[in-house]
């Protein structure tokens, strides 16, 4: 069993070579691996640490291309389950030379969103030290939100640390309410809860992210520690005792695709944790992967290897 563990959604992700052109008229595409969590799960295992996904693919081509990709990745295919009834997820992607990028899905009623949580049973947690979980899994099914609920009860029952990012997708959600609800109430079973600060506004109403942090702590009992993400601005980090503290974001000089990022940051912030870093370099990590990470393509080509990231780190200078 592996070091780290986390459950969701993989798609294939064909994202345009075409600078500024819609997704109806660009002809030149290239694959990657998506999809938020084999995110984490793809840097987690980029910088050696063990690293097993969870999820179901279809016996189909995107299906085969995921699994060749987790191999190619190092990461555990032990708890995958294939089905034959229903197909893999994929997605279309711009590319912009500005903002964030327009993506089109193709995921509704796919293979993952049939996810059976039996295949959780088989879980060997004696390695598990922290596991991540984001709110896109339990959005894409009723199916997959009891899996991820029953995944929760058994990190609790084998006292596993976890993070949380809401991740929000509104339209996998029936309804804003819906979402809101369900989120806030999925994360209050995480001991670190990741919100960017626009999500902290959706999610309980304000931009401020100490009021955003108190929300998260005062949430449910599991939660120990709110790290509000503030894009290029880096992070603003409030634990269970009062403490307080920001974190500058890393100056970019040429963001290439902004999607990817908050994964990145998931990245830097668990594998320093699991290394016993402290909370504060655990979130410079955190910046550091998040800064990284826009200037490639694709959602995780932009990960480090441990050269890359210590190399970033002694070159780069806060903003
Ligand atoms: O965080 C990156 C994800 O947005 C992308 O890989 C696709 O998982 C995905 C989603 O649902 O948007």
């Amino acid at each position: 069993m592996s070091e780290f563990l986390t459950i969701g959604e993989p798609i294939a992700l064909f994202g345009s070579e075409e600078v500024d052109k819609s997704l109806k008229d660009a002809l030149h595409f290239q694959k990657f691996l998506a999809g938020a969590e084999v995110n984490v799960a793809v840097g987690v295992a980029r910088l050696n640490h063990s690293s097993e996904y969870i999820t179901q693919v279809g016996k189909d081509p995107f299906g085969e291309f995921i699994i060749d990709q987790l191999h190619e990745n190092k990461i555990g295919t032990d708890y995958i389950s294939e089905t034959a009834d229903f197909w893999t997820a994929f997605q279309l992607k711009d590319r912009v030379s500005n903002g964030d990028p327009s993506i089109f899905y193709f995921r509704k009623g796919s293979a993952a969103a049939h996810f059976e949580k039996e295949v959780l049973d088989k879980i060997d947690f004696s390695e598990v030290k922290m596991a991540h979980l984001s709110g896109i899994f339990p959005a894409i099914s009723l199916e997959a939100q009891a899996a991820f609920r029953y995944l929760i009860d058994l990190l609790e029952k084998n006292q596993i640390r976890t993070t949380f990012d809401p991740n929000l997708r509104p339209q996998l959600w029936s309804s804003k309410e819906e979402m809101v609800n369900t989120i806030n109430d999925l994360a209050s079973h995480a001991e670190i809860v990741l919100p960017g600060i626009n999500e902290g506004e959706i999610l309980m109403g304000s931009r401020d992210p100490e009021k955003i942090a108190d929300f998260y702590l005062n949430n449910g009992s599991a939660t120990k520690t709110v790290i509000v993400k503030l894009g290029t601005e880096g992070a603003y980090v409030k634990v269970k005792s009062g403490e307080s503290f920001t974190v500058p974001g890393f100056k970019v000089e040429e963001v290439v695709d902004t999607v990817g990022a908050g994964d990145g940051f998931a990245v830097g912030l668990i594998t320093a944790l699991m290394e016993g870093e402290d909370l504060k370099d655990a979130v410079v990590r955190a910046n550091a992967i998040g800064a990284m990470a826009v200037q490639s393509p694709g959602d995780n080509d932009g990960y480090p290897t441990p050269e890359q990231l210590n190399e970033f780190l002694q070159n780069q200078k806060v903003k």
